[in-house]
């Protein structure tokens, strides 16, 4: 706000500055392309997850992955179970106050549905080193369509603050060969 009022006072009625206008037009045709290049985004950079979203009750999510992880559990790590569902089958996590439940172990090169929620409160799935993060809520089941390409050990933290133990809210997903049994058979040397 100026200290003193304009000389001219119906300054709004000035004929707008040619410079000005060029950078409003330029302005305005940044924030058009970028608009439509988040769209294109989507497309051609491969960044954004194509997701699904259904409405679900957290108590029936949970049903849903204690039966899935009571149907393919292979081994137990720590008191969680370690979940092998065959190659391109539904596969399921649930974060709630303090872990991702349960760990996975996936196929390199296998497509899977990953469905994902949480039965407490909202929890930030980061899967890590990759560096995919998303936003899980109670009630809202995700669905991301998965396809690893690397083998190897996966982690997944919450990177959303969650409460006292978040720091410890971690989970872990295994990326194993087609042929091999098991990454973590091999870890126990
Ligand atoms: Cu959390």
């Amino acid at each position: 706000m100026a200290i003193t009022p304009p000389a001219q006072r119906i300054w709004w009625k000035e004929p707008i500055e040619k410079v000005e206008l060029i950078w409003v037009v330029i302005a305005f045709l940044w924030g058009m392309f970028m608009f439509f290049f988040m769209i294109a985004w989507h497309f051609i950079g491969q960044q954004n997850l194509n997701n699904e979203a259904y409405r679900i009750t957290p108590s029936a999510y949970e049903e849903k992955v204690d039966a899935f992880a009571k149907k393919f559990t292979v081994r137990e790590e720590k008191g969680v179970p370690v979940v092998r569902a065959p190659a391109g089958e539904d596969v399921y996590i649930l974060g709630r106050l303090w872990q991702w439940w349960p760990i996975l172990e996936l196929e390199k090169g296998r497509s899977y549905r990953l469905h994902l929620s949480t039965v407490d409160w909202m929890h930030g799935f980061s899967l890590q080193p990759t560096n995919i993060n998303i936003s899980a809520y109670p009630g809202y089941e995700h669905i991301i369509t998965l396809t690893p390409t690397e083998t190897g050990q996966f982690g997944i933290i919450c990177n959303e603050f969650c409460g006292i133990g978040h720091h410890t809210m971690t989970g872990k997903i295994y990326v194993v060969d087609q042929k091999t049994a098991s990454v973590a058979e091999g870890d126990k040397r």
